[in-house]
Protein backbone atom coordinates (compact mmCIF):
# COMPACT_ATOMS: atom_id res chain seq x y z
CA UNK A 1 0.00 0.00 0.00
CA UNK A 2 0.83 3.61 -0.49
CA UNK A 3 4.17 5.65 1.03
CA UNK A 4 3.77 9.33 1.84
CA UNK A 5 7.24 9.43 2.40
CA UNK A 6 8.94 6.92 0.25
CA UNK A 7 12.49 8.06 0.52
CA UNK A 8 12.20 8.24 4.35
CA UNK A 9 10.15 5.29 4.72
CA UNK A 10 12.32 2.89 2.94
CA UNK A 11 15.71 4.73 3.84
CA UNK A 12 18.48 2.22 4.31
CA UNK A 13 19.26 1.72 8.18
CA UNK A 14 22.67 2.86 8.07
CA UNK A 15 21.86 5.94 6.88
CA UNK A 16 18.56 6.28 9.31
CA UNK A 17 21.68 5.64 11.94
CA UNK A 18 23.69 8.79 10.44
CA UNK A 19 20.51 10.76 11.03
CA UNK A 20 19.83 9.88 14.26
CA UNK A 21 23.39 10.60 15.08
CA UNK A 22 23.33 13.98 14.05
CA UNK A 23 19.68 14.75 15.00
CA UNK A 24 20.64 13.38 18.90
CA UNK A 25 23.75 15.90 18.70
CA UNK A 26 21.68 18.77 18.16
CA UNK A 27 18.86 18.00 20.69
CA UNK A 28 21.36 17.16 23.56
CA UNK A 29 23.05 20.52 22.66
CA UNK A 30 19.71 21.75 23.04
CA UNK A 31 18.05 20.78 26.27
CA UNK A 32 21.05 21.17 28.03
CA UNK A 33 21.00 24.61 26.74
CA UNK A 34 17.27 25.16 27.01
CA UNK A 35 16.08 23.04 30.47
CA UNK A 36 17.23 23.45 33.31
CA UNK A 37 16.21 20.08 34.62
CA UNK A 38 18.29 18.34 31.78
CA UNK A 39 21.32 20.38 32.26
CA UNK A 40 21.22 19.44 36.05
CA UNK A 41 20.62 15.75 35.33
CA UNK A 42 23.22 15.92 32.86
CA UNK A 43 25.59 17.41 35.32
CA UNK A 44 24.94 14.52 37.78
CA UNK A 45 25.41 12.30 35.71
CA UNK A 46 28.56 13.99 34.80
CA UNK A 47 28.05 14.28 31.06
CA UNK A 48 28.60 16.81 28.88
CA UNK A 49 26.83 17.74 25.08
CA UNK A 50 30.49 17.29 23.73
CA UNK A 51 30.52 13.87 25.09
CA UNK A 52 27.35 13.13 22.91
CA UNK A 53 28.79 12.67 19.24
CA UNK A 54 26.80 10.14 18.09
CA UNK A 55 24.12 7.29 19.02
CA UNK A 56 26.63 5.15 20.01
CA UNK A 57 26.71 7.07 23.42
CA UNK A 58 23.48 7.44 24.07
CA UNK A 59 23.42 5.20 27.08
CA UNK A 60 25.40 7.88 28.64
CA UNK A 61 22.44 9.84 28.95
CA UNK A 62 20.09 9.89 31.83
CA UNK A 63 16.68 8.78 31.65
CA UNK A 64 13.43 10.74 31.77
CA UNK A 65 10.35 9.94 33.83
CA UNK A 66 6.75 10.84 34.18
CA UNK A 67 7.46 11.98 37.80
CA UNK A 68 10.09 14.56 36.42
CA UNK A 69 7.63 15.74 33.78
CA UNK A 70 4.96 16.10 36.83
CA UNK A 71 7.46 17.81 39.22
CA UNK A 72 8.08 20.18 37.22
CA UNK A 73 4.37 21.02 36.14
CA UNK A 74 3.08 22.76 33.99
CA UNK A 75 6.33 24.79 31.31
CA UNK A 76 9.24 23.14 32.86
CA UNK A 77 10.30 20.81 30.33
CA UNK A 78 9.51 23.32 27.48
CA UNK A 79 12.75 23.94 24.88
CA UNK A 80 11.42 26.43 23.27
CA UNK A 81 10.30 30.04 23.81
CA UNK A 82 6.38 30.28 24.57
CA UNK A 83 5.87 33.11 21.41
CA UNK A 84 6.90 29.94 19.24
CA UNK A 85 4.47 27.24 21.15
CA UNK A 86 1.16 26.71 19.23
CA UNK A 87 -0.54 23.91 20.81
CA UNK A 88 -0.64 22.40 24.11
CA UNK A 89 -1.84 19.32 24.78
CA UNK A 90 -2.05 16.79 28.49
CA UNK A 91 -2.91 13.56 29.39
CA UNK A 92 -4.07 12.82 32.69
CA UNK A 93 -3.26 9.46 32.78
CA UNK A 94 -4.40 7.08 35.83
CA UNK A 95 -2.93 8.91 38.20
CA UNK A 96 -2.11 12.56 39.67
CA UNK A 97 -1.19 15.69 37.83
CA UNK A 98 -1.64 16.17 34.03
CA UNK A 99 1.42 15.79 31.94
CA UNK A 100 1.96 18.70 29.56
CA UNK A 101 3.11 18.32 25.98
CA UNK A 102 4.01 21.62 24.19
CA UNK A 103 4.86 22.04 20.56
CA UNK A 104 6.21 24.50 18.21
CA UNK A 105 4.64 25.19 15.02
CA UNK A 106 7.38 22.75 13.19
CA UNK A 107 6.38 20.41 15.90
CA UNK A 108 2.43 19.84 14.50
CA UNK A 109 3.68 20.30 10.98
CA UNK A 110 6.07 16.64 11.60
CA UNK A 111 3.48 15.21 13.73
CA UNK A 112 1.02 15.55 10.91
CA UNK A 113 3.19 13.90 8.22
CA UNK A 114 3.85 11.08 10.55
CA UNK A 115 0.32 10.84 10.97
CA UNK A 116 -0.65 10.94 6.96
CA UNK A 117 2.71 8.43 6.52
CA UNK A 118 0.87 5.92 8.68
CA UNK A 119 -2.58 6.53 6.80
CA UNK A 120 -1.07 6.07 3.37
CA UNK A 121 0.11 2.95 5.05
CA UNK A 122 -3.28 0.91 5.78
CA UNK A 123 -4.01 2.41 1.63
CA UNK A 124 -5.46 5.94 2.21
CA UNK A 125 -5.22 8.34 0.13
CA UNK A 126 -6.25 11.79 -1.30
CA UNK A 127 -9.76 10.33 -2.04
CA UNK A 128 -10.19 8.97 1.40
CA UNK A 129 -12.96 10.29 3.99
CA UNK A 130 -11.36 9.20 7.30
CA UNK A 131 -14.16 9.26 10.21
CA UNK A 132 -11.92 10.62 13.64
CA UNK A 133 -13.66 9.16 16.83
CA UNK A 134 -10.66 9.60 18.77
CA UNK A 135 -11.54 12.28 21.44
CA UNK A 136 -11.22 16.00 20.70
CA UNK A 137 -9.42 18.07 23.64
CA UNK A 138 -6.61 17.99 25.70
CA UNK A 139 -6.12 14.34 24.14
CA UNK A 140 -3.85 13.71 21.31
CA UNK A 141 -6.07 11.05 19.89
CA UNK A 142 -8.48 13.41 17.71
CA UNK A 143 -6.39 16.34 16.53
CA UNK A 144 -3.48 14.09 15.98
CA UNK A 145 -5.68 12.00 13.37
CA UNK A 146 -7.81 14.86 12.32
CA UNK A 147 -3.88 16.57 11.07
CA UNK A 148 -2.73 13.12 9.64
CA UNK A 149 -5.90 13.22 7.44
CA UNK A 150 -5.69 16.53 6.18
CA UNK A 151 -1.78 16.75 5.56
CA UNK A 152 -2.65 13.48 3.23
CA UNK A 153 -5.29 15.43 1.64
CA UNK A 154 -7.91 12.78 2.73
CA UNK A 155 -11.38 14.64 4.42
CA UNK A 156 -11.35 13.99 8.13
CA UNK A 157 -14.32 14.13 9.46
CA UNK A 158 -13.94 15.60 13.02
CA UNK A 159 -16.91 13.72 14.99
CA UNK A 160 -14.93 12.93 18.07
CA UNK A 161 -16.05 9.96 20.68
CA UNK A 162 -19.31 9.24 21.90
CA UNK A 163 -23.00 9.64 20.67
CA UNK A 164 -22.88 5.94 19.48
CA UNK A 165 -25.90 6.96 17.35
CA UNK A 166 -24.64 9.62 15.25
CA UNK A 167 -21.23 7.80 14.79
CA UNK A 168 -23.35 4.84 13.06
CA UNK A 169 -25.20 7.34 10.88
CA UNK A 170 -22.68 9.44 10.23
CA UNK A 171 -20.24 6.45 8.86
CA UNK A 172 -23.51 5.01 6.45
CA UNK A 173 -24.40 9.04 5.10
CA UNK A 174 -20.65 9.66 4.50
CA UNK A 175 -19.38 6.09 3.46
CA UNK A 176 -16.38 6.78 5.38
CA UNK A 177 -13.71 4.89 4.39
CA UNK A 178 -11.34 5.07 7.65
CA UNK A 179 -12.26 4.94 10.86
CA UNK A 180 -10.00 6.12 14.14
CA UNK A 181 -11.08 5.24 17.43
CA UNK A 182 -9.73 2.86 20.14
CA UNK A 183 -10.04 -0.82 19.74
CA UNK A 184 -12.59 -1.19 22.73
CA UNK A 185 -14.84 2.42 21.14
CA UNK A 186 -14.74 0.12 17.45
CA UNK A 187 -15.96 -2.90 19.31
CA UNK A 188 -18.94 -1.42 21.07
CA UNK A 189 -20.00 0.53 17.85
CA UNK A 190 -20.15 -2.84 15.90
CA UNK A 191 -22.39 -4.08 18.17
CA UNK A 192 -24.72 -1.10 18.27
CA UNK A 193 -25.19 -1.56 14.73
CA UNK A 194 -28.15 -4.33 14.35
CA UNK A 195 -29.43 -1.82 17.25
CA UNK A 196 -29.73 0.50 14.60
CA UNK A 197 -30.95 -1.91 11.79
CA UNK A 198 -27.23 -1.33 9.79
CA UNK A 199 -25.87 -3.98 8.40
CA UNK A 200 -21.73 -3.63 7.87
CA UNK A 201 -22.37 -4.03 3.95
CA UNK A 202 -23.78 -0.94 4.39
CA UNK A 203 -20.68 0.93 5.46
CA UNK A 204 -17.88 2.00 3.02
CA UNK A 205 -15.10 1.29 5.76
CA UNK A 206 -12.05 -0.26 4.64
CA UNK A 207 -9.91 -0.46 7.12
CA UNK A 208 -9.51 0.77 10.42
CA UNK A 209 -6.99 2.59 12.67
CA UNK A 210 -6.44 1.86 16.65
CA UNK A 211 -4.33 2.51 19.57
CA UNK A 212 -4.43 4.51 22.38
CA UNK A 213 -5.01 1.22 24.75
CA UNK A 214 -3.42 -2.63 24.94
CA UNK A 215 -5.36 -4.84 22.33
CA UNK A 216 -4.86 -8.29 21.53
CA UNK A 217 -4.87 -10.40 18.23
CA UNK A 218 -8.23 -12.41 19.18
CA UNK A 219 -9.98 -8.80 19.53
CA UNK A 220 -8.54 -7.72 16.21
CA UNK A 221 -10.45 -10.53 14.24
CA UNK A 222 -13.23 -9.86 15.79
CA UNK A 223 -12.92 -5.96 14.52
CA UNK A 224 -12.04 -6.77 11.51
CA UNK A 225 -14.96 -9.43 11.25
CA UNK A 226 -17.79 -7.63 12.58
CA UNK A 227 -16.78 -4.21 10.78
CA UNK A 228 -15.76 -5.87 7.41
CA UNK A 229 -12.40 -4.09 7.44
CA UNK A 230 -8.47 -4.84 8.34
CA UNK A 231 -7.83 -3.68 11.62
CA UNK A 232 -4.34 -1.71 12.09
CA UNK A 233 -2.37 -0.83 15.59
CA UNK A 234 -1.38 2.62 15.98
CA UNK A 235 0.86 3.64 18.86
CA UNK A 236 2.17 6.99 20.52
CA UNK A 237 2.25 8.52 23.72
CA UNK A 238 1.44 12.02 24.48
CA UNK A 239 5.00 12.95 26.06
CA UNK A 240 6.56 12.03 22.81
CA UNK A 241 3.99 13.51 20.10
CA UNK A 242 0.74 11.48 20.29
CA UNK A 243 -0.22 8.74 18.15
CA UNK A 244 1.71 8.17 14.87
CA UNK A 245 5.05 7.06 16.54
CA UNK A 246 4.57 4.06 15.49
CA UNK A 247 2.20 2.27 13.25
CA UNK A 248 1.40 -1.57 11.36
CA UNK A 249 1.64 -1.42 7.94
CA UNK A 250 -0.09 -4.32 5.78
CA UNK A 251 2.30 -7.30 6.89
CA UNK A 252 0.19 -6.80 10.34
CA UNK A 253 3.68 -7.63 12.40
CA UNK A 254 4.83 -5.49 14.50
CA UNK A 255 4.28 -1.23 14.18
CA UNK A 256 7.06 0.69 12.27
CA UNK A 257 8.83 3.29 14.74
CA UNK A 258 9.39 6.71 12.72
CA UNK A 259 13.35 6.34 13.46
CA UNK A 260 13.84 9.61 11.82
CA UNK A 261 12.29 11.19 14.75
CA UNK A 262 12.59 9.31 17.50
CA UNK A 263 15.41 6.51 18.72
CA UNK A 264 13.99 3.58 20.30
CA UNK A 265 15.67 1.67 22.98
CA UNK A 266 14.26 -1.53 25.08
CA UNK A 267 15.94 -1.37 28.57
CA UNK A 268 15.13 -4.57 31.33
CA UNK A 269 12.58 -2.42 33.34
CA UNK A 270 14.75 -3.36 37.05
CA UNK A 271 18.24 -2.77 36.02
CA UNK A 272 17.99 -0.08 33.44
CA UNK A 273 20.48 -2.03 31.61
CA UNK A 274 19.88 -2.31 27.35
CA UNK A 275 18.16 -4.97 25.97
CA UNK A 276 19.01 -6.94 22.71
CA UNK A 277 16.76 -6.75 19.63
CA UNK A 278 14.07 -9.56 20.02
CA UNK A 279 14.02 -9.31 24.01
CA UNK A 280 10.82 -7.77 25.92
CA UNK A 281 11.25 -5.10 27.71
CA UNK A 282 10.64 -1.68 28.56
CA UNK A 283 10.68 0.94 25.20
CA UNK A 284 12.78 4.17 25.89
CA UNK A 285 12.33 6.93 23.46
CA UNK A 286 14.25 9.86 22.63
CA UNK A 287 13.03 12.50 20.30
CA UNK A 288 15.47 14.30 18.07
CA UNK A 289 13.95 16.55 15.77
CA UNK A 290 11.15 17.92 18.44
CA UNK A 291 11.58 21.57 19.32
CA UNK A 292 8.63 22.28 22.28
CA UNK A 293 9.18 19.97 24.49
CA UNK A 294 12.23 17.60 23.51
CA UNK A 295 12.53 14.33 25.71
CA UNK A 296 15.67 12.22 26.40
CA UNK A 297 15.46 8.70 26.68
CA UNK A 298 11.93 9.06 28.20
CA UNK A 299 10.91 5.58 29.82
CA UNK A 300 7.15 5.08 28.57
CA UNK A 301 6.31 1.81 30.84
CA UNK A 302 5.07 -0.06 27.75
CA UNK A 303 7.00 -3.25 27.50
CA UNK A 304 6.97 -4.96 24.25
CA UNK A 305 10.43 -5.83 22.49
CA UNK A 306 11.99 -4.57 18.84
CA UNK A 307 12.43 -6.20 15.51
CA UNK A 308 14.85 -5.05 13.02
CA UNK A 309 14.46 -7.48 10.30
CA UNK A 310 13.83 -5.87 6.45
CA UNK A 311 9.67 -5.79 7.09
CA UNK A 312 7.94 -7.01 3.12
CA UNK A 313 6.15 -3.94 3.00
CA UNK A 314 9.75 -2.18 2.35
CA UNK A 315 9.57 -0.32 5.22
CA UNK A 316 13.42 -0.15 6.89
CA UNK A 317 11.88 1.55 10.25
CA UNK A 318 12.33 -0.59 12.87
CA UNK A 319 9.32 -2.67 14.28
CA UNK A 320 7.77 -2.54 18.05
CA UNK A 321 5.42 -5.77 18.72
CA UNK A 322 2.23 -5.18 20.62
CA UNK A 323 2.75 -3.71 23.50
CA UNK A 324 2.24 -6.56 26.27
CA UNK A 325 1.12 -4.48 29.34
CA UNK A 326 2.83 -1.67 31.01
CA UNK A 327 5.55 -2.12 33.98
CA UNK A 328 3.54 -0.55 36.08
CA UNK A 329 -0.08 -2.05 35.43
CA UNK A 330 1.15 -5.78 35.58
CA UNK A 331 -0.12 -7.38 38.34
CA UNK A 332 1.76 -9.63 40.74
CA UNK A 333 -0.66 -12.79 41.24
CA UNK A 334 0.77 -14.95 44.21
CA UNK A 335 4.19 -13.93 42.73
CA UNK A 336 3.12 -14.32 38.79
CA UNK A 337 3.20 -11.36 36.40
CA UNK A 338 0.03 -11.29 34.81
CA UNK A 339 -1.00 -8.92 31.95
CA UNK A 340 -4.44 -7.88 31.27
CA UNK A 341 -3.81 -8.71 27.70
CA UNK A 342 -2.43 -11.89 28.54
CA UNK A 343 -6.17 -12.82 30.12
CA UNK A 344 -7.58 -11.27 27.09
CA UNK A 345 -5.99 -13.36 24.64
CA UNK A 346 -6.85 -16.52 26.79
CA UNK A 347 -10.74 -15.91 27.47
CA UNK A 348 -11.28 -14.58 23.07
CA UNK A 349 -10.01 -18.43 22.35
CA UNK A 350 -13.74 -19.22 23.96
CA UNK A 351 -16.18 -18.26 21.28
CA UNK A 352 -18.94 -18.58 23.67
CA UNK A 353 -17.48 -15.36 25.48
CA UNK A 354 -17.72 -11.59 23.88
CA UNK A 355 -14.85 -9.16 24.51
CA UNK A 356 -16.31 -7.21 27.65
CA UNK A 357 -14.53 -7.82 30.62
CA UNK A 358 -13.33 -6.49 33.76
CA UNK A 359 -11.02 -7.93 35.99
CA UNK A 360 -11.42 -8.02 40.01
CA UNK A 361 -8.58 -8.09 42.13
CA UNK A 362 -8.70 -8.65 46.10
CA UNK A 363 -6.94 -10.59 48.60
CA UNK A 364 -8.40 -12.76 51.25
CA UNK A 365 -6.83 -14.41 53.62
CA UNK A 366 -3.56 -13.18 52.31
CA UNK A 367 -4.27 -14.81 49.14
CA UNK A 368 -4.74 -12.85 46.04
CA UNK A 369 -8.32 -13.68 44.33
CA UNK A 370 -8.59 -12.77 40.56
CA UNK A 371 -12.17 -12.91 39.62
CA UNK A 372 -12.58 -12.05 35.93
CA UNK A 373 -16.04 -10.63 35.18
CA UNK A 374 -17.19 -11.46 31.09
CA UNK A 375 -20.25 -11.11 29.03
CA UNK A 376 -21.90 -13.85 26.83
CA UNK A 377 -22.70 -14.16 23.80
CA UNK A 378 -26.72 -13.98 23.34
CA UNK A 379 -27.11 -18.02 22.46
CA UNK A 380 -25.04 -18.38 25.65
CA UNK A 381 -27.16 -16.25 28.21
CA UNK A 382 -29.83 -18.29 27.00
CA UNK A 383 -28.46 -21.60 26.81
CA UNK A 384 -29.09 -24.35 29.87
CA UNK A 385 -27.66 -24.00 33.45
CA UNK A 386 -25.26 -27.31 32.42
CA UNK A 387 -24.17 -25.32 29.11
CA UNK A 388 -23.41 -22.10 30.78
CA UNK A 389 -21.40 -23.79 33.90
CA UNK A 390 -19.64 -25.81 31.26
CA UNK A 391 -18.44 -22.58 29.70
CA UNK A 392 -17.16 -21.38 32.73
CA UNK A 393 -15.25 -24.11 33.62
CA UNK A 394 -13.79 -24.08 30.17
CA UNK A 395 -12.59 -20.54 30.58
CA UNK A 396 -10.91 -21.03 34.24
CA UNK A 397 -8.80 -23.66 32.28
CA UNK A 398 -7.94 -21.09 29.35
CA UNK A 399 -6.86 -19.30 31.93
CA UNK A 400 -4.95 -21.64 34.20
CA UNK A 401 -3.16 -23.58 31.38
CA UNK A 402 -1.94 -20.41 29.48
CA UNK A 403 -1.09 -18.24 32.59
CA UNK A 404 -0.63 -20.84 35.47
CA UNK A 405 -2.78 -18.86 37.80
CA UNK A 406 -6.23 -19.67 38.72
CA UNK A 407 -8.88 -17.61 38.72
CA UNK A 408 -12.63 -17.32 39.32
CA UNK A 409 -14.78 -16.50 36.33
CA UNK A 410 -17.87 -14.56 36.32
CA UNK A 411 -20.56 -15.05 33.66
CA UNK A 412 -22.77 -11.68 32.73
CA UNK A 413 -25.71 -10.96 30.62
CA UNK A 414 -24.69 -9.49 27.48
CA UNK A 415 -24.45 -5.66 27.73
CA UNK A 416 -23.63 -5.49 31.78
CA UNK A 417 -20.37 -3.88 31.82
CA UNK A 418 -20.35 -0.49 31.11
CA UNK A 419 -19.33 1.04 27.47
CA UNK A 420 -15.82 2.62 26.73
CA UNK A 421 -15.77 5.76 24.30
CA UNK A 422 -12.52 6.15 24.83
CA UNK A 423 -9.99 4.08 26.63
CA UNK A 424 -11.14 1.08 28.77
CA UNK A 425 -10.63 0.23 32.12
CA UNK A 426 -9.98 -3.38 32.49
CA UNK A 427 -8.88 -3.51 36.43
CA UNK A 428 -9.63 -2.74 39.81
CA UNK A 429 -7.27 -3.81 42.53
CA UNK A 430 -8.78 -3.61 45.19
CA UNK A 431 -5.43 -5.18 47.55
CA UNK A 432 -4.27 -3.12 50.43
CA UNK A 433 -0.45 -2.51 50.56
O1 LIG B 1 -3.05 7.34 23.91
C1 LIG B 1 -2.02 8.61 22.14
C2 LIG B 1 -2.76 7.81 21.14
C3 LIG B 1 -3.99 8.24 20.67
C4 LIG B 1 -2.22 6.64 20.63
C5 LIG B 1 -4.65 7.52 19.72
C6 LIG B 1 -2.87 5.91 19.67
C7 LIG B 1 -4.10 6.34 19.21
P1 LIG B 1 -1.70 8.95 26.04
O2 LIG B 1 -3.07 9.26 26.47
O3 LIG B 1 -0.58 9.80 26.52
O4 LIG B 1 -1.58 9.00 24.47
O5 LIG B 1 -1.43 7.44 26.44
C8 LIG B 1 -0.24 6.80 26.06
O6 LIG B 1 -1.36 4.65 25.93
O7 LIG B 1 2.07 4.84 26.87
C9 LIG B 1 0.45 3.18 26.10
O8 LIG B 1 0.48 2.67 27.41
C10 LIG B 1 -0.99 3.31 25.65
N1 LIG B 1 -1.10 3.04 24.20
C11 LIG B 1 -1.18 3.92 23.19
N2 LIG B 1 -1.29 3.27 22.00
C12 LIG B 1 -1.26 1.94 22.29
C13 LIG B 1 -1.33 0.74 21.51
C14 LIG B 1 -2.29 8.23 23.58
N3 LIG B 1 -1.47 0.77 20.19
C15 LIG B 1 -0.26 5.36 26.52
N4 LIG B 1 -1.23 -0.44 22.17
C16 LIG B 1 0.96 4.60 26.04
C17 LIG B 1 -1.09 -0.47 23.51
C18 LIG B 1 -1.12 1.81 23.69
N5 LIG B 1 -1.05 0.60 24.29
Amino acid sequence: MGYFQKDIETMPREQIRQLQSERLVQTVKRVYDSVECYRKKMDEAGVKPEDIKGIEDITKLPFTVKHDLRENYPFGFVSADMSEITRIHASSGTTGKLTVAAYTKHDIDIWSDLFARCLAMVGADKNSKVHVAYGYGLFTGGLGAHYGAERLGAAAIPVSSGNTARQISLLKDFQSDIICCTPSYAIYIADELSKFGVDKSELGLKAGVFGAEPWSEEMRKQIEEKLGIKAYDIYGLSEIMGPGVSMECEAQNGKHIWEDHFIAEIIDPNTLEPLDYGQVGELVLTTITKEGMPLIRYRTRDLCSLIPEKCSCGRTHVRMTRVLGRSDDMLIIRGVNVFPSQIESALLNVPELLPFYHINVDRRNMMDMIEVQIEMTEELFKAENEVRLAVKALSEKEINSSLGISVIVTLLAPNSLPRSEGKAKRVTDNRKY
